[in-house]
């Protein structure tokens, strides 16, 4: 396959690359470009180069698929080399993406233009690597040590309207993209040319940058290595020449691109591209969502509604009387003033969005609706009346969904007309802000229901994990172990604090027992006493004990800790101590990476056995849900990759 083609213009060549689905830098495409650079270098007529890409991007990135192979050549440093060290100027047309090595080819290129919607970044870190094609030794040159500081410790990208007030791009092209790039290009012929950026003087930062910007960056890095590599890459490129700036970054890069990390976040990469669109739906079409619903607005339901509404959707929120209406509408409300204060939001987008809600208490008006979504009170009665009005006022076709952490799905759809539409989405809180969607669907879920649910994760901007039905479905059923777990250690007679400060060493940016102290150790106690009235043997926990003295977390000052009035700063508690002593054996001494590995080790035991009852698809899928749900370290690739599943 032809990945590069060329084409004249005139006295200027045009350079497709159409190598889909993303124009990734596979070796033909590296050779296919030098192969180009040298055939135009010798052509007479033309003057000036502009490299442009076919399909939905520019170039975007490195093949990550190369990355646990050999290296082939030409190598991607020399490739941009070569490129900047064209006879003729080469003009970068920038449309959809330039990401990593994307845009270490642009910088290759005397100039870049870029259409208003494009967006350009050095996201390597969020791969656990540092640009390895001149990344971190160009930037600086073209746009100043501290916004290439930026750019390339964080990986975000920048849209094209920003990437030109910083100077990454020198002109953004309104209209068509490669007309007004060969305007450029014709036009930039008639002046003389900047110096290539490797030629380029790097302006040294403000005293003291870098002793602030190394703190900073380790702190916003939690534990993960890349960040802080590249920013020590950044400042050889600010202190030493270009070439030894290059050869600093590309042996860092090397380096990483074998490590753990990177190998983990590879793995992350893939289970987050593959989520969204399961194979076995490839051929299903889901129901369009134009008209959803919400039923319930309380926390979960309100947050459910400003997630469909930053989707871009009306919504139905309907409740049970008028004040429940008011009281859901305010909580709405709430999540997206909330926002605009904490400048998220302009307060005009903010009304926008609140006006998209219309309250109501009459099912009737569900009668069109596409999806309806029910968020109400997680108890089986209230569940099953919702559906039972439901399944009289809605489509047949139309999906109606549950969002239950712990009920089974089965008995709320229970004497359900039509139950191929029915299915369970189980939203984490804030759900406006939590990324995982647990799909569980039923054994009468249609498969087109089962789309419709991967279609709204994809609308929402949602990982999906499809679960099977069992107590807590993948993620909560992992965190009952993990707790359990955590307790086991505090009755072997380690200290509650030390656990806490083991999980927060390996990368969680809090401990179990500080998490439950935060949301509260109510819920579950209520659920444990619940099973234990329908006759279950459910051994007392801990957690129990504290309960039952009042302690239930944050909210009544205390729970595994005491805090200060008015205080989030957990202390320990000698109260604690002395309600626990009679169920604890002193003695057990753990260092605090030998508590993370025992607690990692139990979540991934879980994993496995949720994988041989066929709740989870795949190893990949449990790692999602522990790192876009329960906040495992990115970095460490999940519970299952971490144990080598
Ligand atoms: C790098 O460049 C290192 C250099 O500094 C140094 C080198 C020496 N490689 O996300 P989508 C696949 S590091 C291989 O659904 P979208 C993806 O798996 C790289 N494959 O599309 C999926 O495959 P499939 C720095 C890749 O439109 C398909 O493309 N670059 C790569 O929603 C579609 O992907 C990045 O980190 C890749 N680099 O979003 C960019 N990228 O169809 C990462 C994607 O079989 N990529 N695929 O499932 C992205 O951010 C998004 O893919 C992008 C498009 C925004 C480009």
């Amino acid at each position: 396959m032809t990945v590069v083609s060329i084409e004249k213009q005139g006295d200027i060549a045009v350079v497709t690359v159409d190598n889909p689905p993303v124009n990734a830098l596979s070796q033909a495409l590296r050779q296919g470009l030098w192969d180009a650079a040298e055939r135009l270098d010798a052509d007479p007529g033309v003057r000036a180069v502009v490299l442009a890409c076919a399909g939905r991007t520019f170039i975007a990135g490195a093949d990550v698929t190369e990355f646990g192979k050999p290296p082939v050549p030409p190598h991607l440093p020399d490739l941009v080399a070569r490129i900047e060290a064209a006879a003729k100027p080469w003009v970068a047309a920038i449309h959809g993406s330039a990401l990593g090595g994307g845009l270490e080819v642009a910088l290759g290129c005397r100039f870049r233009v870029a259409a208003a919607e494009a967006s350009l970044g050095l996201p390597e870190v969020t791969l656990g690597i540092v640009p390895g094609a001149g990344g971190t030794v160009r930037t600086p040159r073209l746009v100043g040590v501290e916004a290439a500081v930026d750019l390339v410790t964080t990986g975000k990208p920048v849209r094209a309207a920003r990437a030109q007030a910083l100077g990454l791009v020198d002109a953004v092209i309104e209209g068509d993209l490669l007309p007004g790039a060969l305007a450029f290009a014709a036009e930039a012929l008639t002046r003389p040319l900047p110096a290539p950026l490797s030629s380029r003087a790097v302006t040294p930062p403000e005293p003291g940058f870098w002793d602030r910007a190394e703190p900073a960056t380790a702190k916003a890095a939690k534990g993960a290595a890349a960040p802080l590599r590249a920013l020590a890459c950044l400042r050889k490129a600010a202190e030493a020449s270009f070439d030894q700036a290059m050869a600093f970054e590309r042996e860092t890069f090397l380096d990483l691109r074998g490590s753990t990390q990177a190998a983990a976040l590879r793995h992350v990469f893939f289970a987050e591209r593959a989520a969204p669109r399961p194979a076995a739906l490839r051929d299903v079409a889901p129901l369009p969502l134009a008209r959803v619903a919400v039923i319930g607005g309380g926390t979960m339901g309100a947050g459910i509604v400003a997630a469909l509404r930053e989707a871009g959707l009306p919504v139905a929120l309907i409740e049970r009387d008028a004040e429940a209406v008011e009281r859901g509408l305010a909580n709405v409300a709430s999540i997206f003033d909330g926002a605009a204060k904490r400048g998220k939001l302009t307060p005009e987008r903010a009304a926008a969005l609140r006006q998209g809600v219309t309250g109501s208490t009459d099912y009737a008006t569900l009668a069109e609706a596409d999806l309806v979504i029910e968020a109400v009170f997680e108890d089986i009665a209230v569940k099953r009346a919702v559906f039972d009005q439901l399944g009289r006022v809605c489509r047949a076709d139309a999906v109606l969904a549950t969002n239950t952490s712990y009920l089974d799905p089965r008995l709320i759809a229970e004497g359900l007309a039509n139950p191929g539409r029915f299915i369970g989405l189980h939203f984490f809180s804030p759900a406006n802000v939590m990324k995982l969607l647990e799909i569980v669907p039923v054994p009468e879920t249609a498969p087109r229901t089962l789309a419709t649910g991967f279609a709204l994760a994809r609308l929402l901007k949602k990982i999906p994990v499809q679960s099977g039905i069992c107590e807590g479905f993948i993620g909560n059923r992992i965190l009952k172990r993990y707790r359990a777990a955590a307790e086991a250690l505090v009755r072997r007679g380690v200290p509650i604090d030390r656990i806490d400060a083991a999980m927060r060493g390996y990368g969680f940016a809090m401990g179990p027992f500080q998490a439950q102290d935060l949301g509260g150790l109510d819920i579950a106690h209520l659920q444990r006493e619940g099973a234990r009235a329908a006759g279950q043997d459910v051994p007392e926990t801990l957690g129990d004990i504290l309960v039952r003295a009042g302690r239930k977390g944050q909210k009544t000052g205390g729970g595994w800790y005491d805090y200060a009035p008015g205080e989030r700063q957990p202390q320990v508690s000698p109260t604690v101590a002395a309600l626990l002593a009679p169920a604890v054996t002193p003695g057990a001494a753990m260092t605090g990476p030998e508590i993370a590995a025992a607690l990692v080790a139990e979540m991934a035991a879980e994993g496995r056995a949720i994988l041989a009852e066929g709740i989870a698809e795949s190893p990949a899928a449990i790692d999602l849900v522990e790192i876009h749900g329960y906040g495992f370290p990115r970095w460490r690739g999940g519970p299952m990759f971490a144990s080598g599943a």
